[in-house]
C-alpha cells in the first residue's frame, strides 16, 4: 500500500480555520455523459475529495462548528443498482470507513439543511456552479428564514466563495500530502524512462501516450492526471498539443508533458528527448539554454522570495539564449522590456500543483507578487518554441520545441525537486536512449 492522504487532518485545518457563525456547502461534482449513455470514469470534486476521500458521485457535504461537525451526504444503499454501478459505502460507510461525523442519505440533504442553516450567518457556498444546487439551496434558505422567525436564529444573509478558506488550505500541503505527491512523482518517474527505451523514429504519438497511462496504471496511479502532450517535432511549438496522432520522424525531438495520477494527486512533468537517441547541435544548444533557465528559477524556489521570482529569473536566462543562439538581438533588459521574448516563450514558468493540476490558490496577495512558503509545491517549467515557418529565426532552429518540467517542493531551507529523478540532461538522456539500442 503507498502513502494516503490523512483527510481527518484536513477536517481539522479547516474546522480551525471556520467561524463560529460559519457554514461550508459543498457539493460532488457532475458526472458527466461521453457520448450516448456512456459516462466518462468518475472523477470526484478536488475540494469535497480532500475533505473525505469520498470519490462516489452524487454527494454533498455540510461543515459547521457543533456535534457532528462534517456531515456528509451520499447516494443510499441500493442492491440492484449496486450490481450495475458497483459498490456504495452508503450512510453508515461514510461513518464507519471513512469517519464522517454523520451520513444520510443524499435525498434529505433538503430537510436537514433546514436545521443545519440554523445559526449560521456566512455561508460557504459557490453560487454559480449548478443550477439545481444553487435551488436546492435557496429553498432551503426560504424555509429556514421561516422556521427562524420561532427560533430566533441566524440564518446564512453572508454568502462567500469556499474558495478564499478552502483553497488557501490546499495551496500549502501537509506531510501526508507531500508523501502522495512524491509518490506522483516516483510512478511518473517509472513512465518516463520506459518512454526513453521505446522512442525510436516510426513510432506513433499515441504509441507513447499508451505507454505513459500503461505505466501510470500499472505502478498503482489512477492514469494521467491531466491529458498527455506526445509532440514531435514542430508539434512541440503547439503548447497544449494532445492529438499525439503523428509518426515521430528521424531528428525529431518529442516533448512529453505529462504526470500520473495518484490519490487524485498529479505530477506534471515535461522532458524533451530526441527521436533517434542523438540530439543535434542545435537542438542541444537550446535544451541547455532552458537547462539553465530551469536551475535559475530553482535558485528562487526558497520560502518569503515573492513566486514571481522564478518567473524573472529563468525568463532573464532564457532572453540571454535567445541573444547568443540569433533569435533576438541587442540587451536583454530591453528584449526583456519590449516583450519581443514572447515570439519564442509565451508562457508562465509554472503554478501550484497538488489535487488539481493548476492547483488551487492566488498567485498574488495585496496587488503583489505573494511570497513562498514551506510546503508550496510548484512546477517550474521553462520552455523555447521556435515556429517551423519563422523566417526570422537561424534555419537550423527552426520547429524546435523544448520545455523542462519539474514538481518542487517549497521547504525552510533548499527547495526539493521532487522530480529529479527523472532524466533530463542531454547526457544523461542519450545514455538512457543508447542503452535501449
Ligand atoms: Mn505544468
Amino acid at each position: 500500500m503507498g502513502p494516503v492522504p490523512d483527510f481527518a487532518a484536513h477536517r481539522q485545518r479547516l474546522i480551525e480555520a471556520l467561524g463560529p457563525h460559519e457554514a461550508v456547502l459543498l457539493f460532488s461534482s457532475p458526472h458527466p455523459i461521453r457520448n450516448g449513455d456512456a459516462e466518462y470514469r468518475y472523477r470526484p470534486d478536488s475540494d469535497l475529495y480532500w475533505l473525505t476521500g469520498w470519490t462516489q458521485p452524487e454527494a454533498a457535504l455540510l461543515v459547521r462548528h457543533g456535534e457532528s461537525p462534517f456531515t456528509l451526504f451520499v447516494q443510499p444503499k441500493n442492491e440492484e443498482l449496486e450490481i450495475w454501478t458497483g459498490y456504495r459505502p452508503g450512510p453508515t460507510g461514510a461513518v464507519e470507513d471513512f469517519g464522517l461525523d454523520a451520513a444520510f442519505p443524499i435525498e434529505q440533504l433538503p430537510d436537514k439543511l433546514l436545521d443545519g442553516l440554523q445559526g449560521i450567518s456566512t455561508l460557504h457556498y459557490a453560487f454559480g456552479r449548478d443550477p439545481d444546487h444553487d435551488a436546492l439551496l435557496k429553498a432551503a434558505l426560504r424555509a429556514s428564514l421561516r422556521k427562524s422567525r420561532r427560533t430566533y436564529q441566524d440564518v446564512p444573509h453572508t454568502f462567500k466563495d469556499p474558495a478564499v478558506l478552502l483553497h488557501e488550505l490546499r495551496l500549502r500541503k501537509g506531510p501526508d500530502e507531500i508523501e502522495v505527491i512524491k509518490e506522483c512523482a516516483r510512478i511518473t518517474e517509472q513512465a518516463f524512462r520506459a518512454l526513453y527505451t521505446e522512442v525510436a523514429p516510426g513510432v506513433g504519438e499515441w504509441e507513447l501516450d499508451a505507454l505513459l497511462t500503461y505505466n501510470f496504471r500499472r505502478e498503482g496511479g489512477s492514469g494521467p492526471g491531466y491529458t498527455s502532450i506526445v509532440a514531435a517535432g514542430h508539434n512541440a511549438c503547439i503548447l497544449h498539443y494532445i492529438e499525439n496522432d503523428q509518426v515521430i520522424e528521424d531528428g525529431d525531438l518529442v516533448l512529453v508533458d505529462a504526470g500520473a495520477e495518484y490519490c487524485f494527486y498529479t505530477a506534471d512533468v515535461t522532458r524533451t528527448f530526441p527521436a533517434s537517441g542523438r540530439y543535434s547541435r542545435a537542438q542541444r544548444q537550446v535544451v541547455e539554454v532552458v537547462l539553465r533557465a530551469q536551475e535559475a528559477a530553482f535558485a528562487e524556489a526558497r520560502a518569503t522570495k515573492p513566486y514571481r521570482a522564478m518567473h524573472e529569473a529563468a525568463l532573464r536566462v532564457l532572453v540571454e539564449g535567445m541573444i547568443s543562439l540569433g533569435l533576438l538581438e541587442g540587451e536583454v533588459d530591453a528584449r526583456i522590456e519590449d516583450g519581443s521574448y514572447k515570439r519564442y516563450y509565451m508562457h508562465g514558468t509554472g503554478h501550484w500543483l497538488g489535487l488539481d493540476v493548476h492547483d488551487v490558490g492566488l498567485y498574488h496577495q495585496g496587488g503583489a507578487s505573494r511570497p513562498l512558503e514551506p510546503g508550496m509545491v510548484v512546477t517550474v517549467e521553462p520552455g523555447l518554441y521556435i515556429a517551423i515557418d519563422d523566417d526570422e529565426a537561424p534555419e537550423a532552429l527552426r520547429g524546435i520545441g523544448v520545455r523542462i518540467e519539474d514538481d518542487v517542493l517549497i521547504t525552510e531551507g533548499d527547495p526539493i525537486i521532487l522530480t529529479e529523478g527523472i532524466p533530463k540532461t542531454p547526457d544523461e538522456v542519450e545514455a538512457l536512449c543508447r542503452v535501449a539500442r
